[in-house]
């Protein structure tokens, strides 16, 4: 079980003035978020440290932040802006009731909303718990307290909705890509929660559930709806999202066996609808768009007569020019894409930096060559450096080029983003099941070689995390720090000291890891983290050098990779493949197969 942190306990709504009943008896169905993950200003940043910070440090982002907690209202004193997530639960529930049935607020709202008409209160909710890759993590390395400021939030949340004095006349229903959290962790009753819904809230499964809710039926604990299986069954929101939020596609398609959006059917969204989507958040107020995405490289070129993995330029270009060139729009944030398509297609990425630059809110003046030192900074996988390991757990991330080339993609690719101005964020896994000590080497190798080349990326690891309902969900890794391996340790230490190479572009980066390292370990952190943390620690630390510490045996220093060119990675395609590539790109082979003329231009337009 988990239990409430002091902060939360000390907050808990029960102690807090009560307020009087809503004027109007309240709404019939309440939607909701954790203020964490509603907050709209700040960029992407504040939402990831949020996530990753324990409790205890809330501090550092209230210094950085001190209005953080501010948010907009609309006259009617309902959120001005919401997570995607709720949006599309208030547009999928405006199929079946009234605008004045149905309304999204905020946590500190929620008396006003909650009333004797007040049937269901449903939250969507990203990370409530915090047992997710990097979040999870970071907190327990941390020690002293092991839930995040977001967990800490979605509490606060549930304690709140939990103390309402109509508790009694409504369903509490949790959905949202979290909602896994509860169920696993079993804290329905702890939260106050009566059902978890897996899935879009476009099913009309979902649409049935909440008649039950309002009948006041008995609701099944957990339930798992269908994902729409074409284009024309996803909504969009007519009204803001938190930072713009737009979909864009839904599935990938590149199988990686760890990971829960791909097990969505692949969809590329309708434009003219991505576009209405945008230009309801305009209108409603904001000026940041994002497009989510597990991989913005799919889009327009799903189910068409090419493989997805060869991007459709101009299909990417058009969508891409509309969406920062609609007015109103100032500014734009790339979510997550894969690195293959860097390599297949450089000059799509110099086309997409000519436009996207310039209206990034991203800088990174060490690091950026752009004259007022603008950087994309999307979001991709590396996983692992070991070939081996990449065959077991993601054979297709790489495609068109053979997984046994991983680490020459990863390294050429980073190199294309690099000279385009992408220093995307990459997350790696450590203690993979079954993971051996070689694999975590040539991990190290290839973190070694990126440093080698004077490339860049913000590398993120985290600790595997078996989610629910991939291929490997009853698969364990390493299940606390305390049993990584000194190389595992070592990995994750070099990796946040490279991240600080370029200086302080991040604030919450070296804030949180710099801040008393040493003093830190001597403290505690020796305890909870281990031995073998240590040595990698003193590394990170700068106190003792990586030579003085290879030297006594304290370290591996990755060993120099033997790496494909992008020539050699074209060669080895094969002539099936070879077709699709544009030659605009050059590095084609002497005797290649005539490139396809036309890449089903424009097909999701
Ligand atoms: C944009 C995004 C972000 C943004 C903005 C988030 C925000 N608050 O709006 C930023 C960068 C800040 C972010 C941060 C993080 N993210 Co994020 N993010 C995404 C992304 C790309 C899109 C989310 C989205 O808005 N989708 C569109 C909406 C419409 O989809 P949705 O929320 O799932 O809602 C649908 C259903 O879930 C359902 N639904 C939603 N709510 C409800 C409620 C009810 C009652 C019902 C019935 C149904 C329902 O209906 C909706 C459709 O109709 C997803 C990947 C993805 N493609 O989903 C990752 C993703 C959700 N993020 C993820 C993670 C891990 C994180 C972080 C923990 C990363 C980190 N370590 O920092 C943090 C957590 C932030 C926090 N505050 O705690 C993981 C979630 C893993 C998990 N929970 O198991 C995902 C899936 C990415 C991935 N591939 O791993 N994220
Ligand atoms: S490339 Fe990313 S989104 Fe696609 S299957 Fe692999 S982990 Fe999932």
């Amino acid at each position: 079980m988990i239990t409430p942190s002091k902060e939360s306990k000390r907050k808990s709504p029960e102690t807090q003035i009560t307020h009087e009943p809503p004027a109007d008896g309240g709404r019939m169905i309440v939607l909701t978020a954790p203020l964490t993950e509603a907050i709209d200003h700040a960029g992407y940043f504040i939402q990831m440290a949020l996530a990753s910070l324990p409790i205890w440090m809330e501090g550092v982002i209230n210094r950085k932040y001190p209005k953080w907690r501010d948010v907009e209202h609309n006259p009617d004193g309902s959120a001005r802006y919401m997570p995607a997530g709720v949006r599309l639960v208030e547009k999928s529930l405006s199929r079946e009731y009234r605008s004045d049935d149905v309304v999204a607020c905020y946590p500190d709202d929620l008396h006003k909303f909650i009333g004797p008409r007040t049937r269901v209160v449903a939250v969507s909710t990203h990370n409530p718990l915090g047992v997710t890759f990097a979040a999870g993590v970071y907190t327990s390395i941390f020690g002293s307290s092991k839930m995040p400021i977001n967990s800490h939030y979605a509490r606060d949340l549930f304690a709140k909705v939990k103390s309402s004095p109509y508790r009694k006349n409504f369903k509490v229903i949790v959905g949202g890509s979290g909602g896994w959290q509860i169920i696993q962790t079993n804290t329905y009753e702890e939260l106050s929660i009566d059902c978890v819904v897996e899935g879009r809230s476009e099913s009309v499964e979902t649409l049935e559930l909440f008649r039950k809710a309002i009948q006041g039926e008995e609701l099944p604990r957990r339930v798992e709806v269908q994902h729409p299986m074409d284009r024309d069954g996803i909504l969009f929101p007519d009204t803001r999202t938190t930072f713009g939020v737009v979909e864009m596609t839904t599935g990938c398609g590149r199988r990686c066996k760890f990971c829960v959006p791909d097990l969505n059917p692949q969809i590329d969204l309708p434009k003219d609808k991505i576009m209405e989507a945008v230009r309801a958040n305009v209108r409603n107020g904001n000026k940041q768009i994002s497009l989510a995405t597990e991989d913005m490289f799919i889009w327009g070129q799903v189910h068409t007569d090419t493989p997805f993995y060869f991007p459709n330029r101009e299909a990417l270009v058009d969508l891409y020019s509309d969406i920062v060139n609609t007015p109103g729009v100032e500014q734009h944030v790339l979510s997550h894409c894969t690195i293959a398509p860097a390599v297949v297609d450089p000059l799509l990425i110099k086309q997409l930096s000519d436009l996207l630059l310039p209206k990034s809110p991203i800088h990174f003046p060490v690091l950026s060559s752009h004259p007022q030192k603008k950087a994309l900074a999307p979001l991709i996988g590396l996983e692992t450096g070991s070939v081996r390991m990449a065959k077991q757990i993601m054979s297709s991330k790489g495609v068109p080029f053979s997984i046994e080339d991983w680490p020459s993609v990863v390294l050429e690719g980073l190199r294309v983003l690099n000279e385009n101005n992408w220093f995307p964020a990459m997350t790696l896994i450590i203690g993979n099941p079954g993971e051996t000590d070689q694999d975590t080497m040539e991990t190290i190798d290839l973190v070694y070689e990126i440093e080698r080349r004077g490339l860049f990326a913000f590398l993120v690891p985290s600790i595997f995390t078996p989610l629910h309902d991939t291929r490997m969900e009853k698969e364990t890794g390493v299940t606390q720090t305390k049993q990584l391996t000194k190389l595992q340790w070592q990995l994750m230490m070099k990796c946040w000291k490279m991240n600080l190479r370029p200086g302080q572009y991040s604030w919450w980066g070296p804030m949180a890891w710099r801040v008393g390292s040493l003093g830190m370990w001597l403290y505690k952190l020796r305890r909870l983290n281990g031995p073998n943390f240590t040595w990698p620690l003193l590394m990170f630390s700068g106190a003792v050098s990586e030579k003085n510490l290879q030297r006594m045996g304290k370290i591996y220093r990755g060993k120099p990779l033997k790496v494909k060119t992008r020539r050699e990675l074209i060669a080895s395609l094969k002539p099936k493949d070879l077709r699709y590539l544009r030659a605009d790109n050059g590095d084609m082979p002497m005797e290649s197969a005539p490139p396809v003329a036309a890449h089903a231009a424009m097909a999701a337009t």
